[in-house]
């Protein structure tokens, strides 16, 4: 996979930088570290989901990235989608006084206690990708990340494309996210939104936890067919889990984004790979590579100046169809 490669290639650059800053502190009279500016050298804590897709894959990539050319000190760690390991690493970012913490909240709730542990030691939190919710606001400075309910009435409207020309009722079958997820929770309700707004043909008949996972993707979508024949539509809401749903539906004897049309959501390599090929007819991106812009919050956070930035730092992205994927293979990032 290539996100596996990608991720090694990542973490032997950040060791790499590690190497370098421990030979630069041995030798004081050449440099205090990668920060050539001569003020301290910020430090962040960064507690990461985990690594179940190829879009989580970039990101780790893009935020390792982004901190060593922003001459940041990164404290990384994955938390293998659990609350509790994030609840963890945060404490411990906490213990080892970090200047900022950042992380992508695997859950929306559960997070104002060690938030709020946080805030009593003066280290401010930057929410990345995912949202938390809270009843006080003060107890993150901003969220650089999608508009993932948008991301659900773009997929509704990706799909109204691939059925144009359809007539009669639509079965829909959907893979969610991780129960709890920002993400899960708001892709789904953006293509409720619109689907229940315009669309009295279109049902829901099946809807699962695949938790963001090809393994999960394949195993729930083989449930699905074995429960339903007569499944028209999959929205999935990543692509990992359309392309493990794919090997369920080829296995079923059915032929994917002809027999089932498939909608799924970020973009990876893979599933542009699998829209070239026709097996997905549409992709809305989400966009992972949100390193720079949390690193420049970072770096206005540590200056006093957090009060200067928006609660929510958008990422900007866009949608994509079977018949574009070849052309627009080259040119993706991740
Ligand atoms: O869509 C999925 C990943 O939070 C936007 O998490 C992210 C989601 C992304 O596992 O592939």
């Amino acid at each position: 996979m290539i996100d596996r490669r990608s991720f090694l290639t990542a973490g032997a650059a950040v060791s790499a930088a590690g190497i370098l800053a421990a030979c630069a502190k041995k030798n004081p009279a050449k440099s205090t570290g990668p920060d050539s500016s001569g003020s301290k050298q910020i430090t962040l804590g960064f507690s990461q989901v985990g690594s179940e897709s190829g879009w989580r894959a970039a990101n780790t990539q893009s935020v390792k990235e982004a901190a060593k050319a922003a001459g940041i000190n990164l404290k990384f760690s994955d938390a293998q989608q659990k609350q509790e390991n994030q609840i963890s690493a945060i404490r411990s970012y906490i213990a080892q006084k970090v200047d900022v913490i950042s992380f992508s909240p695997v859950v929306v709730t559960g997070w104002d206690t060690v938030l709020k542990e946080a805030k009593a030691a003066g280290i401010p939190v930057i929410l990345t990708d995912r949202s938390v919710e809270t009843s006080d606001p003060s107890l993150y400075v901003t969220l650089v990340g999608s508009d993932f309910e948008i991301e659900g009435e773009r997929a509704a409207h990706m799909l109204e494309k691939v059925l144009a020309g359809h007539k009669g009722p639509v079965k829909i079958a959907q893979l969610e996210g991780t129960t709890g997820a920002a993400p899960a929770i708001e892709r789904a309700k953006g293509f409720g939104k619109i689907m229940h707004a315009s669309h009295p043909e279109w049902t829901i008949i099946a809807s699962q936890t695949g938790d963001f996972t090809r393994a999960g993707g394949k195993q729930v979508m083989a449930a699905f067919l074995q429960a339903h024949s007569d499944i028209d539509v999959l929205f999935s809401h990543n692509d990992d889990m359309a392309i493990g749903a794919i090997q369920s539906i080829q296995a079923a004897g059915k032929t994917p984004g002809t027999d089932i049309k498939i909608v799924s959501v970020d973009g990876v390599h893979d599933g542009f790979v699998a829209m070239s090929k026709g097996q997905i007819n549409a992709i809305v991106e989400c966009n992972p590579l949100l390193g720079p812009q949390l690193m420049d919050a970072v770096k206005t956070v540590h200056a006093g100046k957090g009060s200067t930035l928006p609660r929510w730092i958008k990422t900007k992205e866009g949608d994509y169809t079977a018949d574009q994927a070849a052309a627009a293979l080259p040119s993706r990032k991740y």
